[in-house]
């Protein structure tokens, strides 16, 4: 095993990665930005060097920096987290000639992973189901229309260096396709500097199931089922579980054997992700691949049992995974909610500003992996997702009650967070039922956000303002002679609508 890792990342992802290292009695060595200085990965790891100014092409980005940053600490691997440097062939390729060990897949699996057409070809010659389409760029709207019409439509317009999302468009009908294009070609070639763009039959509906494997570089290769991803905004994720609703113990096989033979295909090792689309009628499509340990990678942890970040770090260092695909097997439910700083009620705008007063839920079943102390200063410069709450339990139904009730022990002061949304989601009947698919929560954001918290809710923050309320007295009446104009910030807290909820909770 390495005794020194470098941890190319920041917040929640470097964190998690230096705990992993501690557990295998690795030394972890952590970068950070100038923005950085004082943060929990930077605190928590045995050495750290600093890479630069706050903004990431300045710091977390600068792959040389990181480079030499490994090689003056006598790191022997690195560690890239997700985002930033993580899925960059050329810097998977620069660390490995720079003599040292890149903490995931091979580059070429990355490369061959990268290009959608590629990742489809790949998969179609693995047998692995794709959405019916192209494999390759379009000449002209001209063989657009010749292969919609083969499809029927609606179809999709996809980049081809795409992925998350960008440069795509619906086109429902013929007269829309010369001019969608055009825009898809435009969008692509301004997002990723190449404008191929491909066709696939469009999924109306689907959930969006995606299965982790985890392959050794002696020829092993698992699976670890699926997890459920699809309430989402704008392609960015806020809830996730594991397993999923949709996927019975046979279909998980079926899904996981498909997932195996692609990112064989592809001669991928360590952790990855095949995302698929799963349709109402139980058929799934290969979408594409994450050659990267995931964000909401824990809630496979706590069903599986198996640490990912650890066995990322053990394949790497040429260990063989011990067991074997039928020792995994799913246990309980597993819930994890995106804690972000941005205020929901608001268009999810970023809410920047100093985290003033931090309380951690825990207790049965709870975990935590955040990236934030009280002190810490929400910056527009990086992702503004603060942290992860993960719960696991016995079934869906307690794992919901019990997120619900961790959601309620925690409370951030000093910027606006996701955590009331999560709320409403734990109360609302939809979610409860497992009843969405990838359009229901942008179908629903107005409804959920009018819908009032439970009532249940209302009364713990009633007593709790009633107890802020009465020390604010107490403190007035212990310094009595400041101030001197009678008129204090006790004025408007007798005239809020929380102190009088909160007498007429307390009188009940
Ligand atoms: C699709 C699709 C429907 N049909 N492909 C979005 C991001 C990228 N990974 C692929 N995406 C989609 N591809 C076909 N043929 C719908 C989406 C999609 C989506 C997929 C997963 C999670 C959320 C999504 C939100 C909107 C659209």
């Amino acid at each position: 095993m390495f005794n020194k890792v470098l941890v190319a990342n920041r917040g929640e992802i470097a964190l998690r990665v230096v705990r992993a290292c501690h557990e295998l009695g690795i030394r972890a060595v952590a970068v950070y930005s100038e923005a950085d200085a004082r943060a929990p990965h930077v605190r928590e790891a045995d050495e750290a060097v600093l890479l630069g100014p706050a903004p990431s092409s300045e710091s977390y980005l600068r792959g040389d920096a990181i480079i030499e940053a490994a090689r003056r600490t006598g790191a022997e691997a690195i560690h890239p987290g997700y985002g930033f440097l993580s899925e960059r062939e050329w810097f998977a390729r620069a660390v490995r000639d720079a003599g040292l060990v890149w903490v995931g897949p091979p580059a070429e699996a990355i490369a061959a992973m990268g290009s959608k057409t590629a990742a489809r070809t790949l998969a179609i010659s693995a047998g692995t189901p794709v959405v019916p389409g192209t494999t390759s760029a379009l000449r002209d709207a001209e063989e657009a229309a010749e292969v919609a019409e083969r499809f029927g439509y609606p179809v999709l317009l996809k980049a081809a260096a795409g992925g998350g999302g960008k440069g795509m468009r619906v086109v429902h009908e013929r007269r829309e396709l010369a001019s969608s294009l055009a825009a898809a070609q435009r969008e692509a070639k301004n997002a990723f500097g190449d404008d191929a763009v491909y066709v696939e039959k469009y999924i109306v509906g689907p959930r969006h199931v995606e299965i982790q494997v985890l392959g050794d570089t002696h020829g092993t290769m698992l699976h670890l089922g699926e997890r459920e991803c699809s309430i989402q905004r704008r392609h960015q994720k806020m809830i996730e579980e594991a397993p999923s609703v949709a996927v019975s113990a046979e279909l998980r096989a079926r899904m996981g054997a498909a997932a195996v033979a692609a990112a064989r295909a592809a001669g991928y090792t360590n952790a990855g992700t095949c995302e698929f689309l799963l349709d109402a009628r139980g058929d799934f499509y290969f979408l594409e691949m994450n050659t990267r340990i995931q964000v909401e990678h824990p809630v496979t942890e706590l069903v599986t049992g198996i640490d990912l970040v650890q066995w990322q770090l053990r394949i790497a260092a040429g260990e063989r995974l011990p067991f074997v695909q039928e020792d995994v097997t799913p246990r309980g439910w597993a819930v994890e909610c995106r804690i972000t700083s941005e205020d929901p009620a608001n268009g999810f705008l970023p809410s920047t500003g100093r985290v003033s007063y931090l309380h951690l839920p825990s207790g049965p079943g709870v975990r935590w992996d955040g990236g934030i102390d009280t002190g810490s200063e929400i910056t527009l410069f990086y992702d503004p997702m603060l942290a992860k709450l993960i719960v696991h339990a016995p079934s869906r139904e307690q794992a919901i009650a019990r997120m619900h009730r961790a959601l309620m022990e925690l409370s951030i002061e000093g910027v606006d967070t996701s955590r009331d949304f999560h709320l409403r989601m734990m109360e609302n009947e939809d979610f409860r039922r497992g009843s969405f698919d990838i359009q229901w929560l942008e179908q629903h954001l107005d409804q959920l956000l009018a819908s009032r918290p439970a009532p249940d809710t209302v009364t713990r923050a009633a007593i709790a303002a009633a107890l802020l309320a009465e020390r604010d007295r107490a403190g007035r009446r212990a310094g009595a002679t400041r101030g001197g104009t009678g008129a204090t910030a006790a004025d408007g807290v007798r005239d809020s609508t929380w102190l009088r909820v909160a007498r007429e909770e307390a009188i009940r």
